[in-house]
């Protein structure tokens, strides 16, 4: 039996860093199912992991890292003795009964999460892990849009511990933009329709990949909220401005409260998503709903 770290799929740059840092924490392996991609091989083979691709058979210890759709994680449940949560994500009560610790922190990355667990039990961070977490703050807090004091002095030390500077972080996390994911978000943004709610603008469009990217492009382009569709995977993406947020709008709460049986959804207050099996359509119109009721509610 085994001691198996796993996060969502698709991993980013802040759930490879938290699989990391939870390893040197617990111990065992590391599992991702659905692969890496270019930002995150970088992370990956500077920290030399050789995550698996699969694991199948009875886990003694789960450790589940920066994932609020469990769906992604179901069948490592389902084998594991002990089972482990920790998230920055807004926490849907319903986990609690189904793990025996929740590490669940207001947190702009995961990765402060296991970094601080690391410093309070006394776990050498490498250099290595050190950059890495530090990339993982300025990618998940979408270039310390959501970093608070406590952020920085958190970055203050990883780059301290790295010994390096903060242009090697930028230097980690950029890559050359495929020309694919270019096509998508000019696409996108050649058919997307605005809907104008009190003055806020919200942007909805449709892609067949990359809705991430594309949904923080279209925020640049000017927009309040975005909704991108993927209507093949079945996925709704959505942004909203930070101004919004400050005043109590809440995507990761809408989502949670939107999602059934048939899907799976959450996230943070400016940038959330749903998973659904079918009726993606039925969702989206739900999505923009809720959406253009609460912003009409707000000044
Ligand atoms: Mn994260």
């Amino acid at each position: 039996m085994e001691t198996l770290i796993v996060t969502h799929g698709s991993p980013d740059v802040d759930a490879v860093a938290s699989a990391a840092g939870a390893k040197e924490l617990y111990g065992g392996k590391i599992c991702i199912p659905n692969g890496l991609n270019q930002k995150t091989e970088k992370i990956a083979k500077l920290l030399d992991l050789e995550p698996l691709g699969y694991y199948e058979g009875k886990i003694e210890k789960l450790v589940v890292v920066d994932t609020t759709d469990l769906s992604w994680v179901e069948n490592f449940l389902k084998n594991a003795e002990e089972k482990i949560l920790i998230d920055h994500h807004a926490f849907n009560p319903e986990y609690a009964a189904l793990f025996d610790e929740v590490i669940v922190r207001e947190k702009s990355s995961c990765s402060e999460i296991i970094y601080g667990l690391m410093k309070e039990k006394r776990v050498k961070v490498s250099k290595e892990l050190a950059l890495a977490f530090a990339a993982a703050i300025f990618t998940d807090s979408a270039g310390f849009k959501t970093a608070d004091a406590s952020t920085f002095k958190t970055l203050s030390e990883l780059l301290e511990l790295s010994g390096k500077k903060f242009s090697n972080v930028l230097e980690l996390v950029s890559v050359e933009k495929e020309q694919s994911l270019r096509i998508a978000v000019l696409k996108a943004a050649q058919r997307l329709e605005i809907n104008k709610v009190n003055d806020y603008l919200v942007i909805v469009t449709r892609v067949s990949a990359f809705e991430s990217a594309v949904a923080n492009a279209l925020m640049a382009l000017g927009a309040d909220v975005v909704i991108v569709v993927n209507e093949e995977e079945k996925r709704i993406e959505a942004r909203a401005r930070m101004s919004l947020v400050d005043k109590g709008f809440n995507l990761g709460l809408i989502m949670q409260e939107i999602q059934d049986n048939g899907c799976n959804g959450g996230g943070h207050a400016g940038a959330a998503g749903i998973n659904c099996e079918d009726g993606v359509k039925q969702i989206e119109e739900r999505v923009l709903e809720k959406i253009k009721g609460k912003l009409a509610t707000m000044r």
